[in-house]
């Protein structure tokens, strides 16, 4: 972008397209404080025509053009640098509707202000020094964040937490060099600052290990930031597509007596403990499928690697058949059993209880132990989509479930791809650096690993970051963001 662009005044509609209760067009730049005059009449005289920082005016947007007033609205103007972007900003709270939204858009444009790009706002707020990189990220993470949890590691990014953690190993690294540099300046010295071993210790503990959990918990963290996917698999006819529906409380997937009746994946999402857990309806599994079915088997067995839980359904009072076998071998092949919860379902049919003391579930337990030894029998769950019973209960094992994958609490800070790619040659140079001080090498090669380690570090909070980095990544931002 460049340095012209960078000065010019920007406007963009800040909400969502559609009616609503109110819009706001927000503007950004040297202009605002003008525009602030220029469109807008307020109801009740402001003092010395100048209006106060952060105050919020009621009056009309008027149309430059024609001078006639456009809506009835409020007006702040934040003088810089106490706003978002450290710029003036004007923000027009208006009635939300596309018609009026775009006007005073217009309006705007035809004062002298450009269209924002995406993100633009933010970018200015990184560019002017409010925030760093990790921050800006946490912007975009806030606004499409789909669950709680999501939501909450955003907010703990955009606080700052995860760029403090990244300060601490820029300074180990920084003391780890200063003790080499005077190591280098003052090679007859015995200067007591940090010797080789306080150096190797600083880098393994401050250094390495930090950067070695940051990368790990990437992955903990990936159910909380992206949210989980279960499978809902067995033999046709079994109730997948009914306890979907049930699970949804809505007719979503097609639920017929016809063995066969679901082919393609049908996908809904629920939020359970504020994880947003996609469960997918798939194709039923059996050994002799017609061409189609034996094609909505083939994606469940690719979608089998992914999930992060398999429902597997059995129908509860009925012995287990070659089917239900079937569906089972799929899941061993795609070695999906270690996460696989037992559901059996339509109890609502079974004459007795479903359960320890039912002969037919103990000897469906029983054979499906000897046939896949790596199938967790010790718990199940037993539905009914048409009573609801037991829903709540398979809610929980859900959530236990995906809660043991995730690692339970949810961690104060979370990376995300672009940090991991960083840190991974962070921590690959600080190796290097950490070898060449224990081998004790000469202490420039070292040096150099930790000044390349610092390099790169500043990337993760944007210091070192490239035009085209910056550009990439705020193209993904909404309008007005
Ligand atoms: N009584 C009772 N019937 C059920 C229950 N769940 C499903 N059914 C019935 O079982 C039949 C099959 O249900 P579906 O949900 O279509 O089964 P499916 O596993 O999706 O079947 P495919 O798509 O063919 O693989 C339908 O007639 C449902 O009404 C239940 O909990 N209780
Ligand atoms: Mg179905």
């Amino acid at each position: 972008m460049s340095l012209l662009r960078e000065n010019d005044t920007i406007a963009a509609i800040a909400t969502p397209a559609g009616p609503g209760g109110i819009g706001i067009v927000r503007i950004s730049g040297d202009m605002a404080p003008e525009m602030f005059h220029g469109l807008f009449r307020p109801s009740s005289r402001i003092m010395d025509r100048h209006p106060q920082s952060h105050r919020l005016y009621h009056g009309w947007f008027i149309d430059p053009e024609t001078g006639e007033a456009v809506d009835e609205v409020l007006a702040v103007l934040m003088r810089a640098p106490a706003s978002y972007t450290r710029e003036h900003v004007l923000e027009i709270q208006c009635h939300s509707g596309p018609a009026i939204l775009s006007r005073i858009l217009e309006a705007c444009l035809y004062s002298g202000a450009r269209l924002a790009d995406p993100g633009e706002f933010t970018r200015r707020a990184f560019l002017n020094g409010r925030i760093d990189l990790v921050q800006a990220e946490a912007v975009a993470e806030i606004t499409s964040a789909k669950s709680h949890s999501a939501g909450r590691l955003a907010l703990s990014q955009l606080q700052g937490r995860l760029s403090e953690r990244v300060d601490e190993i820029r300074h180990a690294l920084k003391d780890c060099l200063a003790s080499l540099e005077v190591a280098i300046d003052y090679p007859d010295e015995d200067v007591d600052i940090l010797d080789e071993y306080g150096t190797a210790q600083r880098l393994s503990n401050h250094v390495i290990k930090p950067i070695e959990a940051m990368i790990s918990e990437f992955e903990r963290t990936r159910i909380f930031r992206q949210g989980a996917g279960v499978l809902i698999a067995g033999r046709p006819n079994v109730g997948k597509s009914s306890l979907l529906n049930a699970l949804l409380c809505e007719d979503r997937a097609i639920v017929s007596a016809i063995p066969g009746t679901t082919r393609d994946p049908v996908e809904a999402e629920l939020h359970i403990n504020g994880i947003a857990v996609k469960f997918t309806d798939t194709a039923g599994i059996r050994p002799d499928p017609d061409p189609v079915e034996a094609i909505g088997i083939g994606k469940v067995r690719e979608m089998f690697a992914a999930s992060d839980l398999v429902l597997w359904l059995l129908e509860a009072g009925v012995p287990v058949s070659d089917h239900d076998l079937e569906a089972a071998s799929l899941i061993a092949r795609s070695d999906r059993f270690h996460q696989t919860l037992i559901v059996f379902s339509k109890c609502d049919m079974q004459a007795g209880s479903c359960g320890p003391d039912d002969e037919i579930t103990q000897r469906n337990l029983r054979v499906i132990r000897e046939k896949f030894p790596e199938a967790d029998v010790s718990s199940y769950v037993c539905i009914s989509s048409v009573t609801g019973q037991g829903l709540p209960e398979l809610e929980k094992a859900v959530a236990d479930r995906i809660m043991q994958a995730a690692g339970s609490e949810l961690p104060d800070t979370a990376i995300n791809t672009r940090h991991r790619a960083v840190l991974s040659k962070v921590l690959d140079t600080a190796r290097r650096a950490l070898q060449s001080v224990t081998s004790e090498m000469s202490p420039e090669i070292s040096a150099m690993e930790l000044r390349e380690a610092l390099t790169d570090l500043s990337e993760v909070t944007g210091e070192g970051v490239t035009e085209e980095v910056l550009n990439h990544l705020f193209s993904s931002f909404c309008l007005g963001k």
